[in-house]
């Protein structure tokens, strides 16, 4: 299965050296699965919306892996993202800050498959 894990950003004015830590671990535990990855990180350098439009149809991904803060959450670029994903039957995962909050609210979001609250380590099965 091809994943996309995909973070937004938001504050242009953050700045750090290391990949976003959550879907970095993410990442190692699907590997470790045979899965395929791409992992695009723009959580220090977020992108306009109209840069994100052609994610799914150039990467073509079966499921895509969102983490998010809850002030990434209300992008358009990520609302646009998850619906291109729901219309086109793609799986949407969401995890992170966003999700531990506001899971009771996700749960009835119909275009997302799978709310994942608390650490992923070790949990993939
Ligand atoms: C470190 C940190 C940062 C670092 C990130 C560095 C990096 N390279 O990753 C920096 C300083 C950059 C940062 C920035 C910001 N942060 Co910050 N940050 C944190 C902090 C202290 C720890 C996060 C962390 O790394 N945890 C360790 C990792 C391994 O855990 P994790 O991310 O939760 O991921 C695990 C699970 O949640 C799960 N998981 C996560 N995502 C997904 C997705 C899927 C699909 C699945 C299956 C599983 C999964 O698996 C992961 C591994 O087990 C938290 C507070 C906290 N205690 O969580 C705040 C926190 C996440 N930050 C917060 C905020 C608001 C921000 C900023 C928006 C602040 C700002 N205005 O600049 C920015 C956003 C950055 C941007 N450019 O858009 C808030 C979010 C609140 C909310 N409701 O959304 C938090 C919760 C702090 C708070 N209490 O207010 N942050």
């Amino acid at each position: 299965m091809k994943f996309l894990l995909w973070k937004p950003g938001m504050d242009e004015g953050t700045i750090n050296d290391l990949p976003h830590t959550g879907l970095g671990i993410l990442a190692s535990e699907l590997k470790e699965y045979g899965e395929q990855i791409v992992f695009i990180d723009n959580h220090f350098a977020p992108v306009p919306d109209e840069d994100v439009s052609d994610y799914i149809s150039t990467l073509q991904p079966d499921t895509i892996c969102l983490s998010l803060v809850s002030s990434e959450w209300l992008l358009e670029r990520t609302q646009n993202l998850i619906n291109e994903a729901h219309s086109k039957g793609i799986e949407v995962w969401v995890g992170g800050p966003h999700a531990y909050g506001y899971g009771d609210l996700l749960v009835n979001d119909e275009r997302i498959t799978k709310i994942v609250i608390g650490e992923i380590d070790g949990q993939i099965d």
